[in-house]
């Protein structure tokens, strides 16, 4: 592998410069969650995954070791690996391990930087194994390059990132897996379940500040790579569980009336208006097998309940 071919999607700074103001446009404001991942929102999210109340990552990280040798028989011989974004890796290098044989890695991933990564460690720790990067954003339409590779797919969107899309979107989202695996191929996705309010809140709210310091970076990001003025003291993170919907909804909130010029605009706030920037949605097993359905998809094999807090879904059409 000697390039990463990019799948020509627009100059990213004109795409984030169109979704804010899109996004500070609207009543109420608010902004993707997707442009949270700069550098520094990368490297906040990896100290998050190990702070002692985000239990997401460690779950899934100890349920995806025990479970391999049935993930690895339900899969069979030499699949070809495709993960919806290419992550720190360690999950992908549990699963690579515990597949029969994989031949083929393609991860598909927006960031350059993570992708090289990704790619570099992956395929020192397995030399036999071709790797097929495609730089791209996931939620658009993808062109594979799985041409001549043979094998069944295995789709792979661990993390509960899955979680982060409204419904319409997640169906549309598995949509797109459902093509990418074909007839034969199968999906295994993470979910975070419906549990105890108070300890997915608290995931979202650790002692140490880590959560506030990620939500608050995307204002910082907004003022370096769109020249505006967010006062970060002047704005809070808040993220609280909705029962009814089943969801974390993270808002960053105007601590004062204000005004703040973006990208040559004039933004007003008044004092304790709130902007949606992320949801988290908890599943249950209904409400995950509703979504795959729409998106022509099933659950075929599980592992992870409640009480374990978290889930792996394999899925096929
Ligand atoms: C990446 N994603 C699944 C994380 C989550 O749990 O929704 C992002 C995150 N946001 C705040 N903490 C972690």
């Amino acid at each position: 592998m000697n390039s990463i071919p990019a799948d020509g999607q627009a100059d990213p700074s004109a795409t984030l410069r169109r979704d804010v103001i899109a996004g500070l446009s609207r009543r109420p404001k608010r902004l993707p969650s997707k442009y949270f991942y700069d550098a520094r929102g990368s490297a906040l999210f990896e100290a998050i995954t190990r702070q002692p109340e985000y239990y997401l990552t460690r779950v899934e990280q100890g349920l995806l070791a025990q479970s391999m040798p049935a993930i690895a028989a339900r899969v069979g011989r030499q699949c070809h690996v495709v993960e919806y974004g290419s992550g720190s890796g360690l999950k992908t290098r549990t699963l690579l391990a515990g597949l029969d044989a994989p031949r083929a890695y393609t991860p598909v991933e927006i960031s350059p930087k993570a992708l090289n990564a990704s790619v570099a460690r992956l395929g020192a720790r397995f030399p036999g194994l071709a790797m097929h990067p495609l730089l791209a954003d996931f939620t658009q339409p993808l062109d594979l390059p799985l041409a001549g590779e043979g094998g069944r797919v295995l789709v792979f969107f661990p993390g509960s990132t899955l979680g982060n899309f409204r419904d319409d979107e997640a169906v549309a989202l598995l949509r797109s897996m459902a093509a990418t695996i074909a007839d034969d191929g199968m999906a295994l996705i993470g979910i975070d379940l419906v549990k105890n309010p108070r300890r997915i809140e608290a995931a979202y709210n650790d002692a140490a500040g880590i959560t506030a310091a990620f939500t608050l970076n995307l204002l910082a990001r907004i003022n370096r790579e769109l020249g505006a003025d967010f006062d970060l003291g002047a704005f809070a993170h808040r993220a609280r569980y909705a029962q009814e919907r089943e969801r974390i909804e993270t808002d960053i909130v105007s601590l004062r009336e204000q005004t703040v010029q973006v990208a040559g605009r004039t933004v007003d706030f008044a004092a304790d208006e709130a902007m949606r920037v992320e949801y988290s949605h908890k599943y249950r097993d209904e409400s995950f097998a509703a979504l795959a359905s729409q998106a022509g998809l099933r659950v075929i094999d599980g592992w992870g309940d409640q009480g374990t807090g978290f889930g792996l879904r394999l899925l096929s059409r």
